[in-house]
């Protein structure tokens, strides 16, 4: 019989669950759903999936992909849910990080959506493409979609004030999104500088403005988020 949906709608809503995010040991596609979980101030756990049992494990997913978040509740039910953007949307309407009213949120995923298009795409031809053509795709990505990403996000936040948010004065999972892929994209620059305070102010005063967070400040100086980046750049390169 299939559980009722009404009661697994109460169970997904308690406060008092774990959220339990099973990823490789790195940055990869999930850091902003870290750093959402981190800003929640909810209980969570990073379950680390080693590369080494991943063939097996991937079976039982749900697409065969991680991250997969497992909402383990107080009455030992766990509720599972996979795709990035769904798990990334899912606790910032918990957290609050979803704007105001329907219209904030649309905007907000909106702009979500435009950076998590620009980052899935780096990493997947990354990991898909053989290693001698990873520099032309960079010098690809780095003058077309990267530049384009840039000057549009840019202007958005310029028309929000540059005040380090997409929409109003409230952090949203759009701004998370932001700040989280920016010192991966910085990384990817290299010497050819494209996102900086002096080149694109309303785009590093999102990372300078989530960097105040003290709970944001604690998870970027752990040892584990270091780990995750030498992981990172190990594996991606960046
Ligand atoms: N459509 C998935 C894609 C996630 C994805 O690409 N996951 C990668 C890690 S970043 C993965 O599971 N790779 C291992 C595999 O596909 O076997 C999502 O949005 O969650």
């Amino acid at each position: 019989m299939v559980a009722s949906t009404s009661s697994h709608a109460e169970l997904i809503q308690s406060p008092d669950n774990t959220h339990n995010l099973i990823y490789f040991p790195m940055h990869g596609l999930a850091g902003c759903i870290r750093t959402t979980l981190v800003l929640s101030g909810e209980p969570y756990m990073n379950t680390l999936m080693a590369f080494s049992d991943w063939q097996v494990r991937k079976q039982l997913t749900p697409f065969g992909h991680v991250p997969v978040l497992r909402e383990e509740t107080k009455c030992g039910t766990t509720l599972e849910l996979a795709e990035i953007s769904a798990i990334e949307q899912f606790l910032a309407t918990r957290s609050g990080f979803m704007g105001k009213d329907i219209w904030e949120e649309n905007r907000i995923k909106m702009y979500l959506s435009s950076t998590h298009s620009l980052f899935t795409f780096l990493v997947h031809t990354i990991v898909q493409s053989p290693k001698e053509e990873r520099p032309a795709f960079l010098q690809r990505f780095k003058s077309m979609n990267l530049k384009g990403w840039i000057q549009f996000h840019e202007k958005h936040l310029k028309e929000n004030g540059s005040n380090g948010h997409y929409v109003g004065d409230q952090l949203s999972i759009a701004d998370i999104k932001t700040a989280s892929v920016i010192e991966h994209l910085i990384r990817v620059c290299g010497d050819d500088v494209q996102i900086s305070e002096e080149l694109t102010p309303a785009i590093m005063a999102v990372k300078t403005n989530i960097e105040k967070n003290p709970k944001y400040a604690a998870w970027v100086a752990s040892d584990q988020y270091q780990e995750f980046t030498a992981k990172n750049i190990g594996f991606l390169g960046f």
